[in-house]
């Protein structure tokens, strides 16, 4: 069975982060009448309330496991994979919905998403490092194919928007591309990589960093105003 490190440290500021995170949505929600302006808090809260849970999952050692690679025995937390497969594409529809998306183009960009999440949790638990890094290809593969739709189909139908509307799109746009970037690097160099170049301790509080930032940081962003917010469902 594998234990929780002094990485837990990391896992309760996580933890504590994203409730917050959840609680200042909620509280700012509160007040919101209008059904289609109510879907981003929906969408938004759901991310930051299964965050918050996984991240207690693997503080409290519940979302841990360990996999044999060759002769190691490697630390791997399930519970981000639990976490990413579904906040991931509440994310997306949350950037689709203010672009204006049609069904295919929500429904293109949601696929990839899971595809990629899934085949990074194959990534993780495959047992010999040649296949961690193959898996882990195919979903960086999928990653970069999904960012392509989000710069070319996403952003076409968001600059049908109003001007304010396609400028917090692109804000939003952006740092999901940086952030998510990051996500793979600090996969492959952590101890999930199998390298060995980021220690599990410094990975962990990589990942809390990220995952605050892209989904307390991104939902503080989104949620920010209301006038734009109420323009952007109002397609010009
Ligand atoms: C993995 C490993 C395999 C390669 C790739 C990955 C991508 C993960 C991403 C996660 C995004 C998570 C977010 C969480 C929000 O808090 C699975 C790490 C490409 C992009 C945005």
């Amino acid at each position: 069975m594998a234990t929780v490190g002094p990485e837990s440290l990391w896992l309760w500021v996580g933890t504590i982060g994203m409730t917050l995170g959840t609680l200042y949505f909620i509280g700012r929600g509160r007040g919101v009448r209008d059904p289609k302006m109510q879907q981003f808090y929906i969408i938004t809260i759901f991310v930051t309330t299964i965050a918050a849970a996984m991240y207690f999952a693997m503080a409290t050692g519940f979302g841990v496991t360990e996999v044999t690679v060759g002769d190691d025995a490697l630390t791997i937390y399930w519970a981000r994979y639990a976490d990413w497969i579904f906040t991931t594409p509440l994310l997306l529809l949350d950037l689709a919905l203010l672009a204006g998306a049609n069904r295919n183009t929500i429904a293109t960009l949601l696929g990839l998403d899971v595809f990629m999440i899934g085949t990074g949790t194959i990534a993780a638990f495959a047992a010999t490092p040649g296949t961690r890094i193959a898996w882990w290809g195919i979903s960086t593969g999928a990653l970069l194919v999904l960012l392509y739709v989000l710069v070319g189909t996403l952003s076409k139908s968001a600059r049908n928007q109003s001007a304010e509307v396609a400028s917090l799109f692109s804000t939003l746009r952006n740092l999901l591309i940086v952030l998510w970037l990051l996500y793979p690097v600090v996969w492959i160099l952590g101890t999930e990589g199998t390298f060995g170049i980021l220690p599990l301790y410094w990975e962990t509080a990589a990942f809390m960093i990220l995952d605050l930032s892209a989904k307390v940081g991104f939902g503080v962003l989104l949620l920010r105003s209301h006038t734009v917010l109420e323009r952007a469902i109002t397609p010009t």
